[in-house]
C-alpha cells in the first residue's frame, strides 16, 4: 500500500506542477485531495491493515498529503500572482500624463441673446417679468381683444388643455398680467417659451421663444416705438441691419406693424429659412389697443402704449447665421460647442 501511495503522490506532484490553468489545478485537487479523492480512499482501507502496517501506511499517507497540499498551494499562489500581474499590466496608468481636464459648458445661444436684450432694456428702465406657460384663455385671447369666435384665434394654432387652459401661444398675455400687477406708467419685457401646434420646418418650431415688450405712459407714440425697435436691433447686431416695416394685423394693437429683417443667412438672396423671400418676420409691434389697456385696468383716455413681440429664436438664427431652427432645441453637442 505504501508503494501505491508513494506512486500516486509522485504522479500527482507532476500533474500539479504542470497544471496549465487554475481550473486544471482545481480538478487535480478534487480528484486526489478532495473528500472523496484518491487519498481519502486509501484512508478508508487503513482499517484492514495490521497495527504495524497501519502506522507505516498512515505516515506515508500523511506525508503524501502534506507535500501535495504544499505543492497545490504553491501552484495556486503562482496562478494568483500571474493573474494579478496581468491585471496590473492591463490597468496601468501613467500618472505623469496630463489629465483630460474638465470640459466647461457654455450658455445656450438663446440664453446669451436673452441676457443681452435684458441688459439693454434694464439700462432703459424696463423690468423683466415672467408669466405662466400654462395660461388661461382669458389672458391669452380675451384680454388681448380676441373674443371667442374671433377669426384671429385661428392665426395661432393652439394646444388646448382641460378646463379652459392652454399652452400660451405667445408672450403677449404677460402684457395683461404686467398691467394688472404694476399699473401705469409701465416699462416691461417678458422673455419666454411659447407653443403652437405647427408643422416644423427650417424656420418654424412648435416650441420657441419670444420676448414681449411693453411701454405704457402718457403720450406714447409711434416715434417711441420706432426708437426702441431701432435701439434693440442696433444693440443686438452692433451694425445697421436692413429692415422693412409693413402694416400688420393683431387685434391687440392699433395700428399694428410687422417689422421684417433682411435674411442674414442668405443675405436676402432667398433660402429655406426665409422661405425664399429674402425677408424674415421678426418683430411685430404696434400701439396698444384701448381694449387691452382696459383689460389691464388702465384708463385708455389717460394712457397710451406700444408693445412688441420679438421672435427671439429667429433673432438668434439671424445673429449666428443658423440655417435651421431645429438645431436650437436639438441638444446636439456638436452644435452647442460652437458657442
Ligand atoms: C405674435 O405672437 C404677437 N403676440 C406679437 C405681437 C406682440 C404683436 C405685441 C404686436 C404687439 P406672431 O404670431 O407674428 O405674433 O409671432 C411673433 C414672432 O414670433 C414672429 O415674427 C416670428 O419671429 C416668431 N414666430 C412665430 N411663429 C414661429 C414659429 N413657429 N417658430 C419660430 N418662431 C416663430
Amino acid at each position: 500500500m505504501i508503494g501505491r501511495i508513494e506512486e500516486l503522490a509522485g504522479q500527482t506532484l507532476g500533474r500539479v506542477r504542470e497544471a496549465g490553468t487554475p481550473e486544471e489545478l482545481e480538478a487535480v485537487r478534487v480528484e486526489v485531495l478532495g473528500r472523496k479523492g484518491s487519498l481519502a480512499e486509501f484512508g478508508k482501507l487503513m482499517g484492514k491493515l495490521s497495527p504495524e502496517e497501519r502506522v507505516a501506511a498512515g505516515k506515508a499517507l500523511n506525508s503524501a498529503k502534506t507535500s501535495l497540499e504544499a505543492a497545490y498551494e504553491l501552484k495556486k499562489t503562482a496562478f494568483e500572482s500571474a493573474a494579478l500581474e496581468a491585471r496590473l499590466a492591463r490597468e496601468w496608468v501613467d500618472l505623469t500624463m496630463p489629465p483630460p481636464g474638465i470640459v466647461p459648458g457654455s450658455l445656450h445661444p438663446l440664453t446669451r441673446i436673452q441676457n443681452e436684450i435684458e441688459s439693454l432694456f434694464f439700462s432703459m428702465g424696463f423690468a423683466a417679468l415672467d408669466g405662466p406657460e400654462v395660461e388661461t384663455e382669458f389672458h391669452n385671447f380675451d384680454a388681448l381683444n380676441i373674443p371667442p369666435d374671433h377669426p384671429a384665434r385661428d392665426m395661432q394654432d393652439t394646444f388646448w388643455l382641460e378646463g379652459g387652459h392652454l399652452l400660451r401661444t405667445h408672450t403677449s398675455p404677460v402684457q395683461v398680467r404686467g398691467m394688472q400687477r404694476l399699473g401705469p406708467p409701465l416699462r416691461m419685457i417678458a422673455p419666454g417659451r411659447v407653443f403652437r401646434n405647427e408643422e416644423v420646418d427650417p424656420s418654424h418650431e412648435h416650441t420657441f421663444y419670444q420676448l414681449e415688450g411693453m411701454m405704457v405712459d402718457r403720450e406714447v407714440s409711434i416715434a417711441h416705438l420706432l426708437y426702441f425697435m431701432k435701439t434693440l436691433l442696433g444693440g443686438i447686431f452692433g451694425r445697421e441691419v436692413t429692415v422693412r416695416l409693413r402694416p400688420g394685423f393683431f387685434p391687440f394693437v392699433e395700428p399694428g406693424f410687422e417689422l421684417d429683417i433682411q435674411c442674414m443667412v442668405c443675405g436676402g438672396e432667398g433660402c429655406p429659412v426665409c422661405k425664399h423671400s429674402g425677408w424674415v418676420e421678426l418683430l411685430p409691434c404696434g400701439l396698444v389697443h384701448p381694449n387691452v389697456l382696459r383689460a389691464g385696468g388702465i384708463n385708455p383716455d389717460e394712457y397710451g402704449g406700444f408693445a412688441f413681440g420679438l421672435g427671439l429664436t429667429r433673432l438668434v438664427m439671424m445673429r449666428y447665421l443658423i440655417d435651421d431652427i431645429r438645431w436650437l432645441q436639438s441638444g446636439d453637442l456638436r452644435f452647442l460647442k460652437q458657442f
